[in-house]
């Protein structure tokens, strides 16, 4: 047995937070069809391991998602993935090989129901939050337009007033400059 394998860091089927940005905070993400290109590897990794994307929201510099393992160990490698991918295939098409985007992440395992709506509206209010528009509903790189088809306006509504936003904040998505 190796020692100090982290063989079950990561719990399969459980719900964890994610939030990562890119390196230095540079604005990589700047145009749609970059946004759009991260979540198609959102979709495409998950999908692979078999997991299930619940909330998304990509920025220039960073992202939030909410998510299903369904085997734990894949986590790390479900991740890498996303920052490869998104490595290789921006830089390719912007002809810069050497450039640094995400290398690192930080994660939340969801313990609670409240914690879950918690995190699910703290992700679709952070475009609010970090000033691109004044209202969530308008920002269409999040979950929140699928959420809205799927449950309706006034479902997305009650969960916001049912595990209000106010008081939670987490300290990496704070701007620094
Ligand atoms: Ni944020």
């Amino acid at each position: 047995m190796p020692k100090h394998h982290p063989k079950h860091y990561y719990l399969n089927d459980t719900v964890y937070f994610i939030t990562a940005h890119i390196y230095k905070r540079r604005r990589y993400l700047d145009a749609d069809d970059k946004k759009q290109l991260l979540f198609e590897i959102f979709q495409q990794t998950f999908s692979r391991f078999n997991y299930r994307l619940y909330a998304w929201v990509i920025l220039e510099d960073h992202y939030h998602i909410q998510f299903k393992t369904r085997i734990g160990d894949d986590f790390i490698k479900a991740i890498q993935q996303i920052h490869n991918d998104c490595l290789h295939r921006l830089n390719q098409s912007e002809n810069r090989r050497r450039r640094k985007i995400f290398y690192n992440f930080w994660d939340y395992c969801i313990r609670s129901k409240m914690e879950f709506y918690s995190y699910f509206n703290f992700i679709h209010y952070n475009p609010v939050k970090h000033g691109y528009v004044s209202d969530m509903a308008a920002y269409p790189f999040s979950s929140y337009a699928d959420w809205r088809q799927k449950k309706g306006e006034l479902w997305l509504a009650s969960c916001m007033r049912d595990f209000p936003i106010s008081e939670f904040s987490i300290p990496q998505d704070e701007n620094f400059d």
